[in-house]
């Protein structure tokens, strides 16, 4: 196993369109294990392949208290969105430090395949449901930050930057 890189807004390689995945074999498995790792050690709840520089359709996530209920989508896709929304307080691995509520549809259904290639189909709401949605942004090349105001994305610009900064002097 491995600890891969994630990509920090703004990369323009985060506004790719990640590619299905076609074959279902080690090399998969062995993906899915190195976002896994890679989303635990950042204290994520999830992560799509394209903010590790991997332009695949594929979507770790953990929502569990302990740690323990790892989850894989692969090719994931939203059949249908509720017409409510609901409002949620959302970060991203790739934008640290920066968190912000987006207002988006309260629950899905979705489709998509497991490691080993069978497909299974999904009913969310909730923390699922948002979380999905944010990370299926990912592989469509959307950020969050997207969904928010232009004042509010200004001054998130201006406080990585800032950061940024920061950063270089201390360094
Ligand atoms: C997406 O995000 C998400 O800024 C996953 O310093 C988040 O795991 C969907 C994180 C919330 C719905 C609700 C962010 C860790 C983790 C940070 C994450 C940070 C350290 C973000
Ligand atoms: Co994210």
């Amino acid at each position: 196993m491995a600890l891969l890189k994630i990509l920090q807004f703004p990369d323009p390689k985060l506004r790719l369109r990640a590619k299905e995945v076609k074959i279902f074999d080690r090399s998969l498995r062995n993906t899915c294990e190195n976002m896994l790792e890679t989303m635990y050690d950042a204290k994520g709840i999830g992560l799509a392949a394209i903010q590790v520089n991997i332009l695949k359709r594929i979507v770790v996530m953990d929502l569990s208290e302990n740690k323990n209920e790892p989850m894989f989508f692969v090719n994931p896709e939203i059949i249908k969105l509720s017409d409510d929304t609901k409002e949620y307080g959302e970060g991203c691995l790739s934008v640290p430090g920066i968190y912000e509520k987006v207002t988006r549809p309260n629950s899905l259904s979705a489709k998509y395949f497991d490691i080993d290639g069978c497909e299974h189909k999904l009913e969310a709401d909730g923390l699922l449901s948002v979380c999905l949605q944010h990370e299926i942004d990912h592989l469509n090349g959307r950020v969050f930050v997207d969904h928010l105001s232009r004042l509010k994305q200004e001054k998130i610009n201006r406080k990585l930057q800032k950061e940024r900064k920061r950063l270089l002097a201390e360094a």
